[in-house]
C-alpha cells in the first residue's frame, strides 16, 4: 500500500522534471504503487489548450493542474506533476489546497546555463532570438522554491541517483 499524495516537480524548461517524474513512476510501478503523471504533454493540449504562457495563463494552468491533482489524490493515486510552475504563490496555493502532507515539492535544480546549453528542443535559442515571448529564465521569471521537501540536482547528478533520492524520501516519510 501507499499513502496518496502529489509529488510536485518544479524547475526550468529542460531541467528534467518530466524525465525524473517518469523515472520515479517506473520505480514505483515496480514496487506495486498506483501512480499517475500529469505534465504538459497530457494537459497543455487538452484541459489547458486555451492557455498561453502569459503570467495570468500560467497562474490558471497551475490552478487547474492543482485541482486535477487533488482529484487523483482523492482517487488514491500517488500523483506526479511536472510543470515549470514558476510562481511561488501558485505553488503555495496548491500546497494549501492539498494540505501539507499531501504536497511534496521536488525542485529540479538544473541551473539556467545547463538547461540552455543542453537546449534539447531548441527553445532557448529561439527565446534568445526573441522568437518566443515570455520564456521562463530568459524573459519571464522563475521563483526558486524556498523550502522544497526535495532538491534534486538534475543538472549534475545521474538520473538514477535523483530517483533514489525521491524514493528514499517517500520511504522515510511513510508514503510507500
Ligand atoms: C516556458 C514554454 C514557453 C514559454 C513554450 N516559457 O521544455 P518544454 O517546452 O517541454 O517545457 C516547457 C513547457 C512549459 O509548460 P508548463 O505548463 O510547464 O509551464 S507553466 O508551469 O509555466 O505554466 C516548454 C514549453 O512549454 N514552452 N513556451 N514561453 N516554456
Amino acid at each position: 500500500g501507499h499513502r496518496s499524495a502529489v509529488l510536485w516537480f518544479t524547475g526550468l524548461s529542460g531541467a528534467g522534471k518530466s524525465t525524473l517524474a517518469h523515472a520515479v513512476e517506473e520505480r514505483l510501478h515496480a514496487m506495486g504503487t498506483k501512480t499517475f503523471v500529469i505534465d504538459g504533454d497530457n494537459v497543455r493540449h487538452g484541459l489547458c489548450g486555451d492557455l498561453s504562457f502569459s503570467d495570468e495563463d500560467r497562474v490558471e494552468n497551475i490552478r487547474r493542474v492543482g485541482e486535477v491533482a487533488k482529484l487523483f489524490v482523492e482517487a488514491g493515486m500517488l500523483t506526479l506533476t511536472a510543470f515549470i510552475s514558476p510562481f511561488r504563490s501558485d505553488r503555495a496555493k496548491v500546497r494549501s489546497l492539498l494540505g501539507d502532507g499531501d504536497f511534496v515539492e521536488v525542485y529540479c535544480r538544473t541551473p539556467l546555463e545547463v538547461c540552455e546549453s543542453r537546449d534539447v528542443k531548441g527553445l532557448y535559442a529561439k527565446a534568445r532570438a526573441g522568437e518566443i515571448p515570455a520564456f521562463t529564465g530568459i524573459s519571464s521569471p522563475y521563483e526558486e522554491p524556498e523550502s522544497p521537501e526535495i532538491i534534486a540536482d538534475t543538472g549534475t547528478l545521474p538520473l538514477d541517483q535523483c530517483v533514489d533520492q525521491v524514493i528514499i524520501y517517500l520511504l522515510d516519510n511513510g508514503y510507500i
